[in-house]
């Protein structure tokens, strides 16, 4: 049975995950850390307050708590990233780097997801392959960029099993992004139920990657669980699931609302960093590397997300 840690694990990707990686390998073998309090993990499991920048305590709980795999997720999103670069280098390389070496010293596998963030303008556009140009505009995608090659480059050095994923716009019901520029498909759910209108920062025709989170888990899960004499490839796989424009998910959330506005307020920094991004990504080398397949598309996640976000809303939760 894996011995885990979360780093970061009242995000949005974490508050979730650390749920699914409880009910597959047991609460008290999840070990959840964050830099704030987060009393609903607390409640189902070990949790530590961890500021990631700390090594020394980050080694601590690693050995107190006999930890063999780390999911590292900490991290400043690419919109937060431009408003001060110079912070989200110290976190974002901070955090990974401490995780890599306390990964070496303790003879852990170490999880980091990578981005579709990783990649600028200069990347080919549409099916985005696996290996390319990869010229990042963004401190976040910069960040992402040197993550991956460290990550590759201490497996090679130290034989460090580390493994990550490039993701798309995560869309959740749980925990809000913070900072992203694909936040809007995620912000568009709760404005339609909540006010019945959503005032979108990005032009209507540009398209992004996006996946469901249930997906987006199952692939933090499927590739740590993965024969790693299959993998070609570590650090970082593409994945793909959907990919649709503003247009395009309002025009889905309208069959369900038919009352449902949207109009335009574009943000100079969102727009300029979606539209240096892929189109769609080639998830080929995932697929037939681990198995990857997503079982969500746009029609089926806008049902679940509008069930869910209508109910959370009733009980007056949000
Ligand atoms: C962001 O928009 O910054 C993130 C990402 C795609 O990595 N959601």
């Amino acid at each position: 049975m894996k011995r885990i840690l979360i780093v970061g694990a009242g995000g949005q990707i974490g508050s979730e995950l650390t749920m699914l990686l409880r009910s597959i390998y047991g609460n008290t073998n999840v070990v959840a850390t964050d830099v704030r309090e987060c009393k609903f993990l607390r409640e189902t499991g070990p949790f530590a307050v961890l500021n990631a920048l700390d090594a020394n305590s980050y080694g601590y709980i690693v050995n107190k708590y006999k930890v063999d795999t780390i999911f590292n997720l900490v991290a400043l999103l690419s919109v937060v990233g431009e408003k001060d670069p110079q912070l989200a280098w110290k976190i974002n390389m901070g955090a990974l780097m401490n995780s890599l070496e306390v990964a070496r010293q303790y003879e852990c596998a170490l999880f980091t997801p990578s981005s579709i963030g990783a990649f600028g303008a200069t990347s080919p556009k549409d099916k985005t392959p696996q290996d390319t140009i990869m010229q990042p505009t963004t401190i976040y995608g910069v960040c992402k960029v040197t993550g991956e090659l460290l990550g590759n480059y201490y497996y090679t050095k130290y034989g460090v099993d580390t493994r990550s994923v490039r993701f798309p716009g995560i869309i959740s019901n749980v925990t809000l992004p913070g900072g992203g520029t694909t936040d809007y498909a995620v912000e568009i759910y709760y404005e339609a139920v909540k006010h019945g209108r959503f005032t979108c920062p990005i032009s209507s025709d540009v398209y992004m990657d996006m996946i469901y989170m249930p997906d987006a888990l199952n692939a933090c899960v499927q590739l740590m669980e993965a024969d790693p004499s299959k993998l070609i490839h570590r650090n970082s796989f593409n994945i793909a699931s959907m990919s649709f424009t503003p247009d395009i998910i309002y025009r889905e959330i309208k069959k369900h609302l038919p009352g449902f506005k949207m109009d335009y307020k574009i943000d100079p920094t969102k727009e300029a960093i979606a539209r240096s991004w892929p189109n769609s990504l080639d998830d080929t080398c995932a697929r037939d590397e681990w198995g990857w397949a997503p079982k969500w598309n746009l029609a089926d996640m806008t049902t679940d997300m509008l069930k869910i976000i209508v109910e959370r809303h009733a009980r007056g939760e949000i």
